[in-house]
């Protein structure tokens, strides 16, 4: 089958799916686009018009969780849980991490120093409940890398890259995510998951909308 993934460069969601592409080795095309300036025949398949869209031989898939537990699905053995209640339960915790990854923006491109404290009281006090949650050593379920792994690796990524230049302690006295993020962000199909440029054109991006952290990020 033919897989085509619609993507942004430094989209969090696409790179999920990117992600679970590498993991499963499955082969694919991708197509970048400008989802600031998204061409006509992408808002055509695009219901949305959100990256990333999966285009298989004769179907639209979109949105990142679906087309990851599909991508799962057609190349067992499953990164989700077999129980039903563990399964729900993971899923509940990849959703989670979508909204994480909405409000990394919300904070990154804060206007003001107000607008970045308040989004950061906001984000810590969603990180602390995760920290809860990472119990097991390795992944998120044990030894075993999962899609709730997938789902985080590319908002530590992030966290890591922006803290490096500007540590806001974002993870701070959360040594469970930060062992996570550390076990993440160094596998190969992660660091694989992002086109070479992305530190520069993520940062870059960060800078030119001229925000609170644009002063922090020579
Ligand atoms: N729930 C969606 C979120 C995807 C999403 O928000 N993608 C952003 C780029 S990172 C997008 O395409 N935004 C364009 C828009 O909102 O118009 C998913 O998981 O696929």
């Amino acid at each position: 089958m033919k897989l085509e993934l619609i993507s942004f460069k430094i989209c969090p969601f696409v790179q999920g799916s990117m992600i679970t592409l590498l993991v499963k080795d499955i082969s694919f095309e991708i197509t970048y686009i400008d989802i600031n300036d998204p061409p006509a025949w992408f808002m055509e398949i695009s219901p949305f018009g959100k990256v990333p869209v999966l285009k298989t031989n004769d179907s639209i898939l979109f949105e990142s969780s679906v087309i990851n537990e599909y991508l799962d699905e057609i190349t067992p053995p499953s990164m989700h849980p077999q129980d039903p209640l563990q399964k729900a339960k993971n899923r509940a915790w990849i959703e989670y991490g979508a909204s994480l990854n909405f409000a990394q923006h919300n904070l990154y491109w804060s206007k003001d120093k107000d607008e970045f404290q308040k989004h950061f009281q906001q984000i810590r006090r969603h990180l602390e409940k995760l920290e809860q949650q990472i119990t097991q050593a390795h992944y998120f379920n044990g030894p075993e890398l999962s899609l709730v792994d997938v789902a985080y690796a590319p908002l530590l990524m992030r966290f890591k890259l922006v803290e490096g230049l500007h540590a806001s302690g974002i993870l701070k006295d959360l040594p469970h995510l930060q062992t996570w993020s550390d076990q993440l962000t160094t596998l190969e199909p992660v660091q694989k998951s992002v086109v070479p440029e992305f530190n520069e054109l993520y940062i870059g991006t960060i800078k030119k909308a001229g925000g609170y952290m644009s002063q922090f990020l020579a």
